[in-house]
């Protein structure tokens, strides 16, 4: 995946950060929550990716502590970090700052949940429960839309 296409995202994420700002008055602002969430479709024996969009519309700065995938085992926040010479890693993120009016792009190449022994019936265009929790706005549940690694390029490319 190019540089480009991941700017491309961050950009978008931005844009809708600065949208609620303008939107939303400050004493009627929404709580912290996501969207935008896609759930990737692992190879067989691999993990899943989950990709979202966190949004703090509120004067407050806020934390993600975890994110759960119903009927998966486990899903775990991870970054990954370029080692040089083409080679990168990941790294478990215990808690993710999401600073007042801010937008936080979890997008292929970056921050992102890997999402561990997914159910083997899940297929694109299926919906996943999905809960995040935050430190202060709590559980703040809904859906991701299950997609596979080809649909992400197209995602990011739009
Ligand atoms: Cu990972």
């Amino acid at each position: 995946m190019s540089t480009s296409r991941l700017i491309v995202l961050a950009g978008l994420g931005l844009a809708l950060g600065a949208a609620a700002c303008r939107i939303v008055p400050v004493d009627q602002a929404a709580p912290a929550g996501w969207t935008h969430a896609y759930l990737v479709t692992p190879a067989p024996g691999s993990p899943a990716v989950l990709y979202l969009w966190v949004t703090n519309p509120t004067a407050r700065a806020d934390t993600v502590t975890g994110v759960r995938v119903t009927d998966a085992d486990s899903a775990q926040v991870h970054r990954t970090t370029a080692m040089g010479g083409g080679m990168e890693h990941m790294v478990p993120v215990a808690a993710l700052p999401v600073a007042a009016h801010d937008t936080v792009t979890l997008s292929p190449g970056g921050v992102h949940v890997m999402v561990f022994g997914m159910p083997a019936g899940l297929r694109a265009g299926d919906s996943a429960a999905v809960t995040v929790t935050f430190r202060n706005a709590g559980d703040v549940a809904g859906y991701a839309r299950v997609i596979t690694y080809a649909q992400v390029d197209s995602l990011v490319m739009r």
